[in-house]
């Protein structure tokens, strides 16, 4: 029986594990890498032609811990290098929702480059990629080359730059049972990134040509260039899952509340000190 309860801010037991994502379908901080080459639940994967590009487990660069994936991505469309999740991912749904950290060095370049690889079932195998182009995020279909947002001034200034030197949480939900996507940059959900079904000039009308919505089957994370563009960028905190991932930075164990339990038992008291579930909205909410 609780008899009261006692707020601490001291995280008494090993911290919850990895990248903070729950029942995640996928998951992965990279910590359990043990060396350059991707192992495990990741292998290193050029689907076209492979080059100078090089993806590898970096040490000296991480999210959360100590390891990330480092993508030295270079200009040239036979420069592709990318790291695939092994997990198959073709019946993830019917919204397959997405999250990654990533950190980059050169801003996204006027040509188009591509950061973000999934191979879509809908399209033979061809890819549903997220990338840049006119300097500002974008989706693009491989086998129609469909654009989202349009590649107009107006479209493209309703995406957003990734900005450059410092870790940026990029999240996606894809429906896979409609033709409808949506991607948050931080916490912004971003409105030329954003597919609802009803075509919108500058934003999905090119992009809704296509009915049939998208099948991701699997992820790649790395780069591909189609013209220009060199750029080195980092992933960390990857996470597939049925619903949509919060931008949990799991190694900060201060956003965590705990509080201690009086459970009496008999003649003895016996104190248990539990991890409090959050309130929305707030990160310090105790139970
Ligand atoms: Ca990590």
């Amino acid at each position: 029986m609780c008899i009261r309860v006692r707020p601490t801010t001291e995280p008494p037991t090993t911290p919850p594990p990895g990248a903070g994502c729950g029942s995640a379908v996928l998951c992965s901080d990279f910590e359990d890498q043990t060396g350059p080459a991707p192992s495990g639940a990741w292998r290193f994967t050029a689907p076209d032609c492979q080059g100078t590009g090089t993806a590898a487990v970096d040490t000296a660069v991480a999210h959360s811990g100590s390891r990330s994936l480092r993508v030295d991505g270079r200009a040239g469309y036979c420069n592709h290098a990318f790291v695939a999740a092994t997990a198959d991912l073709s019946s993830v749904g019917p919204v397959m929702y997405v999250r990654m950290w990533v950190r980059h060095t050169t801003a996204l370049p006027a040509a188009h480059v591509t950061f973000v690889s999934l191979p879509d079932a809908s399209q033979n195998g061809r890819s549903l990629r997220v990338g840049g182009q006119n300097g500002a995020l974008q989706w693009n279909r491989e086998s129609d080359d469909a654009t989202l947002p349009a590649q107009s001034p107006a479209g493209v200034a309703l995406s957003r730059p990734l900005p450059t030197g410092s870790w940026q949480c990029l999240r996606f939900a894809i429906d896979t049972g409609a033709p409808k996507l949506d991607t948050w940059l931080g916490d912004e959900r971003v409105p030329g990134l954003h597919a609802d079904g009803v075509p919108t000039q500058d934003i999905d009308q090119q992009w809704l040509v296509r009915t049939t919505p998208p099948r991701p089957t699997a992820l790649r994370l790395g780069w591909e260039s189609y013209g220009s563009g060199d750029d080195t960028l980092w992933f960390d905190d990857v996470a597939v899952s049925l619903s949509l991932i919060h931008i949990s930075e799991p190694t900060r164990h201060s956003l965590r509340s705990y509080a201690v339990f009086c459970l009496k038992k008999k003649n003895k008291v016996d104190y248990e000190v539990r991890e409090c579930p959050a309130a929305p909205g707030s990160k310090h909410y105790c139970c």
